[in-house]
């Protein structure tokens, strides 16, 4: 990394502002400042960066491209600061200048390129390849539109274009001199010209893919990789072929907008092109870069790894079989074993209704090349298992059936690495969900449990508990993240834990203003801050939490003089636009807060408080004021969870079902040191096979929850005339497909058990110290030293010294 004093970065952001702006400092306005910063920041990685992938080449390393339709970095200023080693001198700096780093860092919009946990996963995993010092890449798509801006208007969630190219981004570089043709739509036919079957296409778009590079920067060990994301654009030669607007839209919109659902599949055109583009233009370059290394097609899978992150990648299996056959002429089966090779899959849900598959028509339309090696590949995997495996079978597993293209089973079948995301989830594929593919090919499954950037979510998020650690086990652990374990040591000493409360209580002050400021509500940084922040999904039940607090509600307006511990729910959760019964919930969350928010009697006993546009930079505001983190989850449903280890990371403690890493959570720090409750895994498959589960029977037995459901419908909540029958007949007529009403009564007992645990703040807070002891396991660092070991086999640079 460029070295720096403070003397020389106030010169140089004085001479950039200077030459950009023509502006002094006291003029500039915060976009300025920030816009100058960044290229500061940016000049002090260039040589580093551009070293980094040339040592690659000249060292014959084995690289690995992670190709994701989704990244969810947030900002980036801050971390590439700390990541740099700058973060200190850099702070100072602008303080002496009359400036504050915190102040121009908002002036970053966040780069919102995911919906949620796999987007995210995706950009920690970024962060950690870099500063594990390994060779890795990022594959995507350059969203002109990210994530839609939710807004709340009466309650209802709203959805607002983000536009977050207006002011430029200027962390990623333009590569037109690495743009490459994509060929998408027209007929294809094969003829034999003597040597080789020879695709000829007729009338196919040619789409120009221009690359965007950003700089990813690794954690003070002079590494830089990059994050490539793709462009769609017409040709210079073909702009005659789009005449009209309409034409030209045609091709600027396949890199338009995200897709907004998750975790549910919809199976659009656009959405498929969108596929086949980024997977299309990323297998090109791979190979061609791959001509740098000097070595023989027959043995790519020695340098090369690409990595499918769930199924919307899973082209690249087909991509790659075309570009070997049909532009290098190899034979099939050496082709074949080379893709295999190559290729890793993981998968990220069970849920059965967020399993893509395509149409053939579909397919055939976006690429009538791919089907066909889609259907040869098919054709392939059936005949090799014909007279081995009864047909059923086969017909169960193949990746063509009924006239629609399962991706898993290409992603599956093509590739050496199947894994899921913790340890209870990697049990379900095994056993259940792709329990045919395990028997078929058992070397092939493994679990890698998901894990944070913990730079992010603790050094940049949380400095006053960051310093708290320093304080008392030193700075290792910023290097190594397990050495946060030696806090255990000082589980029993009181100052150390009277400081960790201290600083989770400034955390939660300044949440407390910040929520103020937003939606006017006044919170006591005395109350509990019970948090849940994730999509907005049926299976996250977040309505088991709404629940619970009109029931808390219910009982106050009883015996209003009734000695409690106040409380504040804060949600942070945006719902897919097409999701009607998300947005019912929504607006439900957002009545109740009203009415107990407004309600004198409640005083500031009860408070719940919804802010809008849930996303990263909201979670750093967020997570480390937390006290309670809401994981409650139906068992079997949510694959792993993140937000679950970056709450407990800043000491929050976790209420939680036995459902994807939380149960790995709780083995990790005991379970005097969690709050379990629900059903388990066997107890849900076991509903879910013999259909006893009857929720009407909860309701028809239990007074408490009678009268909590029926505040739905008797206007106890008002303003939800519609959406409160929607959610009561959803519990009771259609019965309850999540188990929220079985579940109901245990997690009433556990929320108590939390305001009795909380009375006593020096337990509490000896709690607190053993979840941050214990993150450390959950860091993304290991989980990608584990990718990279048993996964791609690729090498870590030799470290060098921190600068
Ligand atoms: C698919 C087809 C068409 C349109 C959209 C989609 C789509 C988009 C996003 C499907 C799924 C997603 C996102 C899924 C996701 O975020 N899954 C989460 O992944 C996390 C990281 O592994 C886990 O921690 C969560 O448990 C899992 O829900």
């Amino acid at each position: 990394m460029k070295k720096i004093t403070q003397e020389k970065f106030v010169h140089e952001f004085k001479k950039r502002l200077a030459e950009k702006y023509a502006l002094d400092v006291k003029d500039a306005a915060p976009s300025e400042l920030y816009q100058t910063l960044v290229s500061v920041v940016k000049s002090g990685y260039s040589d580093i960066w551009r070293n980094t992938w040339k040592d690659y080449v000249k060292n014959d390393e084995k690289q690995v491209y992670y190709f994701s339709i989704e990244f969810l970095p947030g900002r980036l200023l801050k971390s590439n600061l700390l990541n740099m080693g700058w973060y200190d001198i850099v702070e100072k700096g602008l303080k002496e200048m009359g400036l504050s780093l915190d102040k121009i860092s908002e002036a970053e919009v966040d780069m919102a390129l995911g919906n949620g946990g796999l987007g995210r996963l995706a950009s920690c995993f970024m962060d950690s390849l870099a500063s594990d010092g390994l060779p890795g890449n990022g594959n995507g798509i350059r969203y002109k539109y990210g994530l839609f801006k939710q807004k709340f208007v009466d309650g209802y969630q709203i959805e607002l274009p983000n536009e977050w190219l207006t002011d430029g981004n200027n962390w990623a570089v333009a590569r037109e001199s690495k743009a490459v043709d994509v060929l998408m739509g027209g007929q294809v036919h094969l003829i034999d010209n003597g040597k080789y079957l020879e695709p000829i296409y007729e009338g196919a778009d040619v789409i120009k893919a221009v690359p965007y590079d950003t700089g990813i920067v690794g954690y003070r060990n002079d590494h830089v990789n990059t994050m490539r994301l793709w462009d769609a654009q017409i040709p210079a030669t073909e702009e005659v072929k789009y005449p009209t607007i309409e034409d030209r839209r045609r091709v600027e919109d396949l890199t338009s907008v995200l897709y907004p659902d998750d975790s549910n599949y919809e199976g659009r055109i656009l959405r498929l092109k969108q596929e086949y583009f980024f997977t299309s233009a990323g297998i090109q370059s791979i190979v061609r870069h791959y001509k740098k290394y000097k070595k023989p097609l027959t043995k790519i899978s020695d340098y090369v790894a690409i990595h499918i992150n769930d199924t919307h990648p899973a082209m690249c299996v087909a991509e790659f079989m075309r570009i070997l056959l049909d532009e290098k002429h190899l034979d099939w089966e050496v082709a074949w074993e080379q893709t295999v090779k190559t290729m890793s899959y993981t998968n990220h849900t069970i849920m059965a209704e967020a399993l893509e598959k395509w149409p053939l028509e579909m397919l055939e339309k976006v690429q009538p090349r791919i089907l066909q090696i889609i259907q040869e590949i098919d054709r392939r995997y059936a005949l090799e298992l014909a007279g081995k495996r009864d047909q059923d079978f086969i017909d169960r597993t193949r990746i063509i059936k009924d006239g629609m293209v399962k991706m898993a089973h290409l992603a599956i079948i093509g590739s050496h690495s199947v894994n899921g995301v913790a340890k209870l989830h990697t049990e379900l594929l095994e056993d259940d969900v792709l329990h045919d593919f395990y028997e078929l090919y058992p070397e092939r499954f493994n679990n890698k449990t998901n894990g944070i950037a913990v730079r992010r979510w603790l050094q940049v998020a949380n400095p006053e508990l960051s310093k708290v650690i320093d304080q008392t086990i030193g700075t290792k652990w910023r290097f190594d993240t397990k050495k946060l374990k030696e806090l255990e040591k000082y589980a029993d000493d009181k100052k150390v834990l009277k400081k960790i409360g201290q600083a989770k209580r400034s955390n939660k002050v300044k949440l407390a203003d910040f929520i103020k400021q937003e939606t006017g509500i006044v919170v006591s940084p005395d109350a509990i801050f019970d948090i849940q922040i994730k999509r907005l999904h049926a299976y996250k039940r977040q309505l088991l939490n709404l629940l619970g607090i009109v029931k808390l509600y219910l009982d106050l307006k009883d015996d209003p003089k009734q000695k409690m511990i106040p409380r504040v729910f804060i949600f942070g959760a945006k719902a897919a636009p097409s999701y009607h019964y998300a947005k019912s919930i929504i607006k439900c969350i957002n009545e109740v807060a009203n009415l107990i928010n407004n309600d004198p009697t409640i005083k500031d006993k009860l408070k719940v408080v919804f802010l809008e546009n849930y996303g990263v930079s909201l979670a750093e505001k967020i997570i480390p004021a937390a006290d309670v983190s809401e994981q409650i989850s139906t068992a079997t449903k949510e694959a792993s969870g993140t937000s679950n280890m970056k709450l407990m990371l800043n000491g929050a403690l976790t209420v939680a079902t036995l459902d994807g890493a939380n149960i790995e959570i709780k083995d990790h720090v005991g379970d005097d040191n969690i709050f379990i409750f629900g059903l388990t895994k066997d107890d849900v498959l076991q509903y879910e096979k013999d259909h006893s589960y009857h929720s009407a029977d909860y309701y028809n037995n239990d007074p408490v929850l009678q009268r909590v459901l029926n505040a739905f419908v008797d206007g106890t909540i008002p303003n939800i005339e519609v959406e409160g029958h929607e959610i009561f007949d959803s519990l009771l007529r259609v019965n309850d497909e999540f188990f929220v009403l079985r579940d109901f009564e245990a997690y009433i007992h556990t929320k108590e058990k939390v305001a009795q645990t909380y009375a006593d703040q020096l337990a509490w807070q000896k709690k607190c110290l053993i979840n941050i002891a214990n993150a450390g396991y959950f860091s993304a660092d290991d989980t990608v030293a584990k990718y990279a070991a048993e996964i791609w086999d690729i090498k870590a640079d030799q470290p060098t010294e921190g600068t």
